[in-house]
Formats: C-alpha cells, structure tokens, sequence
C-alpha cells in the first residue's frame, strides 16, 4: 500500500493563533490577567476540552425511560465527557464570568472571548451554557424571585452548579410561540402552578432546571389566547426522590447534527413550576433570554468559521499537490482568504454586539449604544448563522476527500452549523425582528446605526466628503 500517509491537521491553541482576537484584545483591554487566562484556557482546548468534545459527538445521548421493573425513569444517559464538560464550564466560568463582572463593563466581551475559543471544541455543551446565561439574565432582570437558582446557574463551583433548558417551541408553533403555547398552568393554594402540556423541542433536556411558557387558567379553566395569554415560568426539572418533575421523556429527536446533545419532545403532566413574569407577560419576559442566547449562537457562528479556517491553513502547509504545498497554490490562497475575510467580519460584528452588552449591563451604554444592541442582536445572529453554514462548507473542501470523512470530526462541523440559522429565531423570523426593533422604536435603531457608521467614517476619513446618516435614512424611508 506504500508508504505515504497524509499528515493531519491539527488543532493549536486557537488563543495564540487566533491574530485578531489578540490584536483586539490588545486595542481595548489590554490586561494581562485576562490574556494569561486566554493563553491558559487555550492551552487547556487542545489537551483535554477537543478529546471529550469528540467523545461526546461518538457516545450521543440515550434515552432510559422505563426502569427494569416497569416504573417510569425517563432519564437521559449521557457520555462522562458530556459530565465532565459540565464540570470545566463550572470551573472555566463560563457563564459566572457574565455575572461577576470581573472586568466591569469588558466583563462579557471577556466571557464570550472564552465561549468563542471553546465552542468548536465543546461538543455542543455551548449549547446549555447559552440557556443558562439567558436563564440567569431572565432571573435578575426580574429582580431575583429565584436566587437560589441563579446562585446555582452563576457559580463557578462544579458541585452547585446548574444547567437551564429554555422550553419554548410546541407542536402548534416554534416561531409563532404567542399562538402555539397550549400548554395550561393550573394554579395550586401555595401559589405556585401545575404545568400541564407537550414541549416539541427541549434541548439539553438533561439540565438541572428550566424556564417555560403557559397560559394561566381561570377558575373555569379558561385561557386568554395570543400573547397575552402567555406567561413565564420556571421548574426544577428533577423531583427529591430522584424522578422528574411531572415530566415525561416520549422520545429523543433524531437529529442531523448537534447529535452530542439530547433534544427530546416532553410531556409536561403536572409539572410543579414557579410564576416568573407578571401574568400575560411571558413572551416580553424571556425576550431577555433570547438576547443572551442570540449572542451566543453568533459566538459559536464565528468560533465554528475561526476554527475551520485555521485547521484549513494549517491542511496547506501539509499537504502537497501538483508538485508544491497547497499553501504556494495563488488559486487555493484565494479561498483561504475569502474564509479569511468572513471570519474576520463576523468576529468584529460579534465583538461589538457583545461590548455592547457589557455596557448596558454596567449602566455604561448611552442611548444610542443600547438602540445599537436591539438591532445588531437579531442581524448578527441571522447573518452569521448563514455565513457559518457557507465558510465551513467551504473549509470541508479545502481537505478534499478528507473533509467528507466521518472520523477526521469535520463533517460534524458542518452539520452542527446547520442548526445555527434555524433555532433561537430562523432567519425570516429575525429579519421581521429587526423591523419590531425599528418599529418599537419609531425608527430610533436605525437612527442609532447610521450616526455610529458616520462617526466611524468620519474617524477613519477625517475631511473627504460623505453621505450624512440622516439622509442615509431619508433614502431608507423612500
Ligand atoms: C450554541 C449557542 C446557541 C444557543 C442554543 C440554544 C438552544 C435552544 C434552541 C431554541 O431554539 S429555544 C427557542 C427559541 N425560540 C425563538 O427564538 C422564537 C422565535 N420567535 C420569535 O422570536 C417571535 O418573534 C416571538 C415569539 C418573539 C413573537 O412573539 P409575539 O408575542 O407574537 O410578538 P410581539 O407581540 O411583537 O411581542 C411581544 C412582546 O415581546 C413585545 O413587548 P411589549 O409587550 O412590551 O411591547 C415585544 O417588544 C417583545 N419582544 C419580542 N421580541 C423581542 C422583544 N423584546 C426584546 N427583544 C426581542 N427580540
Ligand atoms: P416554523 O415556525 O413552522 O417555521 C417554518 C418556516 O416558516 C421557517 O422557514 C420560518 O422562517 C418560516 N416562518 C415562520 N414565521 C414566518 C413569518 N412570520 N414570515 C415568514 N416566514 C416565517 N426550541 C425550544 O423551545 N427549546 C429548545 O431547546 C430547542 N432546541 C432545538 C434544537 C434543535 C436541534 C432544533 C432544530 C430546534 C430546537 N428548538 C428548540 C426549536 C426551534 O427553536 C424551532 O424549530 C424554530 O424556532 C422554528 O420553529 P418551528 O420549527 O415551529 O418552525
């Protein structure tokens, strides 16, 4: 069979490769603690997150749903790395980092730096963490009715930690969630609720805790339609006795990707669950967890672009064709950087959602940088979620044959960037949140832009005429 093996790709600290995360890390915070943690968490990426992420793709999830003697179990077995995942986001801070405001108002540029260089290697655990960071967002702009639970979904301590799930989506409708929730909240003489209802798509479904969606029955047990009609609430999944919580497990999704990570389809019967939001208010309340879970799935967008770009240049300097390494080849340097290019775009437009962020959670963010932050959340999202499916496609090939092969991990690349355009919000559904966020705000959003777009132009062309924002947006409205 001859003696030529293709020497493979391989991943480095994707901290210290990664030229513009360092260089914009340099221009805007330029502490070395957080460096030092970067270069630290890179290093641990590649000797131990991107082995237990792979297993986690190779063990998916199982469901157990009887016990042997008949009783019902409904428990999700899931893989040691899965757990020890769940360990690594405690100690890493994964989430905490969002709420500890280490770094003040760089405080979530710092996390999401973090969540960026892990993601591609974390075997979708990115995928709780969001809901847990959007859970935990949720429970504090509330003003805590839940403390103990945001202690637990906050903390560094792997013991007390806690993951969220974010039960939305219902058979009658994903993206219309105001009209499809049937699920009905009986109230109970304690005050809390009996949640009764089938959950299409819960994933992660082994978390600890979640949030959800209901309509409160009267006392004659009728319910007020639409949006309205909607509250939030929030349940421990797991019962003392070591069984759910009213909650039944009918099946695990088949899924084409994200197949790390259980998604089941639950039957809520009578599922004990605290009222979170003020009645009526379900869909404006958990907006927040949609803002947080939006950002992070730009995140994992732009890490996923990051990561098949930098294995793709590595792939060149390895592999030789028609006589020279790939890398020497102008045509094959071409669509290495066109990736190059979109990665380095999204990075910069997930950073600055994400500064944003910071600064309206410090109180630091003017007017015009939260408007800022209401429209680029659903852009950024919606745009990088397309992006990510074209640049790794795009990097697949740059392998050739390889990249089509299941056990070199790449082609779970591109089927868990498929999922990024269609959950947390498709792509049309985004598009018309845009328009809510001009319309919500009588057009203030894009007046927001376009004064931030003069500003930047002004600074990098200080003299040459321009186009101003307001008759940018004069021709908009025509
Ligand atoms: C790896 C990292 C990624 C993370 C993985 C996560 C895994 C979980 C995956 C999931 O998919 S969880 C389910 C996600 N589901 C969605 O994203 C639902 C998509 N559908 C929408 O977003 C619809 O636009 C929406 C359900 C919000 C429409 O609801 P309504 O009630 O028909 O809209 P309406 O009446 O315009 O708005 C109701 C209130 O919510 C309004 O507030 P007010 O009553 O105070 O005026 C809106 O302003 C507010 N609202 C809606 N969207 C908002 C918002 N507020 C702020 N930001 C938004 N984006
Ligand atoms: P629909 O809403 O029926 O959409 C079908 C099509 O109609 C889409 O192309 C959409 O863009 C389009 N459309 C909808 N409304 C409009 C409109 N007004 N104008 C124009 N076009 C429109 N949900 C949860 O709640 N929790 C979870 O943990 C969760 N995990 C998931 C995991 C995976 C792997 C997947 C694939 C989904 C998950 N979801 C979860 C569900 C996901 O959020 C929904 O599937 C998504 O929001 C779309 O809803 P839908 O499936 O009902 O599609």
């Amino acid at each position: 069979i001859g003696s030529f093996f293709q020497e493979q790709p391989v991943l480095r600290n994707p901290f210290t490769q990664d030229a513009l995360l360092r260089a914009y890390l340099r221009r805007h915070l330029a502490l070395q603690e957080v460096e030092s943690d970067l270069r630290t968490f890179g290093e641990r990426i590649v000797s131990e997150i991107d082995a237990l992420g792979r297993q986690c793709e190779q063990n998916p999830p199982r469901l157990q749903q009887y016990e042997a003697w008949g009783r019902r179990a409904d428990r999700v077995i899931t893989c040691p790395a899965w757990t020890r995942m769940k360990h690594i986001a405690a100690q890493e801070g994964l989430v905490a980092a969002g709420y500890e405001r280490r770094f003040g108002e760089w405080s979530r540029v710092y996390q999401m730096c973090k969540l960026y260089l892990y993601a591609p290697s974390a075997g979708l655990f990115s995928c709780p963490l969001a809901m847990t960071d959007g859970a935990a967002k949720v429970i504090q702009s509330l003003g805590m009715p839940v403390k103990e639970a945001f202690a637990r979904l906050t903390t560094r301590d792997e013991k007390r930690f806690w993951t969220s799930g974010q039960w939305m989506t219902e058979r009658m409708g994903g993206s219309d969630v105001a009209n499809g929730t049937e699920t009905v909240a009986w109230r109970q003489e304690d005050g809390s609720f009996r949640l009764h209802g089938f959950k299409w798509f819960t994933s992660a479904t082994d978390a600890d805790f979640t949030l959800t969606l209901a309509r409160i029955a009267d006392e004659d047990g009728n319910t007020t339609p639409g949006t309205r009609g909607v509250s939030l609430f929030c349940a421990e999944v797991w019962g003392s006795d070591g069984f759910t919580n009213g909650i039944e497990i009918q099946r695990l999704k088949d899924k084409l990707g994200t197949r790390q990570m259980p998604t089941a389809e639950l039957l809520l019967d009578g599922t004990r669950a605290q009222l979170l939001s003020e009645e009526g208010r379900g869909v404006a309340s958990i907006a927040n967890m949609l803002t947080l879970t939006r950002i992070h799935n730009t995140v994992s967008a732009a890490a996923a672009m990051r990561r098949i770009t930098q294995l793709g240049r590595e792939y060149s300097t390895k592999r030789s064709v028609f006589g020279k390494l790939l890398k020497d080849h102008p045509l094959h340097v071409q669509t290495l950087s066109r990736m190059e290019v979109e990665t380095r775009a999204a990075f910069l437009l997930m950073m600055e959602v994400c500064r944003l962020l910071g600064r309206e959670e410090t109180g630091a963010a003017t007017e015009r940088e939260a408007h800022l932050l209401r429209l680029l959340t659903p852009v950024a999202k919606l745009y990088s979620g397309k992006q990510a499916v074209a640049v790794v496609s795009e990097g697949l090939e740059c392998f050739g044959g390889q990249g089509y092969i299941e056990d070199t991990g790449l082609p779970a690349m591109l089927r868990d960037a498929q999922v990024l355009s269609i959950w947390e919000g498709t792509t049309n559904v985004l598009s018309l949140d845009v328009l809510r966020s001009i319309s919500k705000s009588s057009g203030l959003v894009l007046q927001a832009f376009f004064s931030d777009v003069e500003q930047h132009h002004n600074e990098l062309h200080r003299g040459k005429p321009h186009q101003s924002g307001a008759a940018r947006i004069n021709m908009l409205i025509d």
